[in-house]
């Protein structure tokens, strides 16, 4: 089978919620030699992308998307301990991630977190359905750099200009970089709340911490926007 097809299945496995199916042709793929990333973007997550739009046309329910988050849950269990331990020593800032207030989504932000802790940020992950107090408490007790925020819910992206907002409101903008991201987040709603960056995969995301972190001086300057699969397609 040719690993194209190997993850086409894959997807589909997560899209039926079969997570006993799914993990055995993510182990089947690795040990093929397909790079776990690969896995995980081009095999995996497309199956949440089949079953969200099985569910948008009424093709899919409820449980359905329970069982697709589930298998992908399974699937990213064996890939983030396939790279565990390849986190550089350097800490090349400190993160506090959660979900925004109302939104219990979870799986994009696990990917980001993992992914940014891979690459040596120091990661807090305060979870899911979190108010932005408790963004806020939480950067000022882990002295962070980066306040990353992520939304699946077009009803949770409100909060996301609060957090903008609250950080300016305690004149602490200088402090603290805000950025977001997340299904229904785009790059002009990023700029349009005066978000110091904005990323379309886990991948941007990290390049874009990096980018912040080079560029420094949090709250000034224009909202960086990292979209690798764009700039791929121009
Ligand atoms: C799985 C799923 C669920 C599971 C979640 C399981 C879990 N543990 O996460 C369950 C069943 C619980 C669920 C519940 C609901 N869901 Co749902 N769900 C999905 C589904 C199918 C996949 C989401 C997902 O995981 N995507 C894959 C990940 C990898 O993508 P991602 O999160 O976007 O993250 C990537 C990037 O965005 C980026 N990123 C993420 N965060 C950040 C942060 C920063 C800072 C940066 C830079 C980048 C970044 O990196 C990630 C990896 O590359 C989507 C449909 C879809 N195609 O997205 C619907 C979807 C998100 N759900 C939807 C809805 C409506 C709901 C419910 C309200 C349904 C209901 N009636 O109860 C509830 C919400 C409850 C709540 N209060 O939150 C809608 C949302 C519509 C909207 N825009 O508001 C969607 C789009 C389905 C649809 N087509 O209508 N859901």
């Amino acid at each position: 089978m040719s690993k194209e097809e190997l993850l086409a299945l894959l997807g589909d496995a997560v899209a039926d919620g079969d997570g006993d199916k799914a993990v055995d042709l993510a182990k089947e793929a690795f040990e093929t030699g397909v790079d776990p990333m690969e896995v995980l973007n081009d095999g995996a997550s497309k199956g949440l992308s089949i079953i969200g739009a099985r569910y948008s046309s009424g093709d899919a329910y409820l449980p359905d998307l329970v069982g697709s988050g589930a298998a992908m849950s399974a699937v990213m269990d064996l890939i983030f301990a396939q790279t565990e331990g390849t986190a550089s020593l350097d800490t090349q800032g400190v993160v506090i991630i959660g979900q925004s207030k109302g939104d219990i989504h979870d799986i994009g932000k696990n990917v980001v977190s993992a992914l940014l802790a891979v690459n040596g940020f120091e990661v807090h992950d305060l979870g899911t359905d979190v108010s932005v107090k408790t963004f806020y408490e939480k950067a000022l007790e882990h002295n962070a750099d980066i306040i990353a925020m992520s939304s699946l819910l077009t009803t949770s992206l409100p909060f996301m200009d609060d957090m903008v907002r609250y950080v300016n409101d305690t004149g602490t903008r200088e402090r603290f970089f805000c950025i977001v991201g997340g299904g229904p987040v785009t790059a002009d709603f990023a700029e349009s709340i005066g978000a110091d960056g904005w990323g379309q995969s886990a991948f941007d995301c990290v390049e874009l911490c990096k980018k912040l972190m080079a560029r420094g001086n949090p709250g000034s300057g224009p909202t960086i926007k990292v979209d690798s699969q764009a700039e791929g397609r121009a």
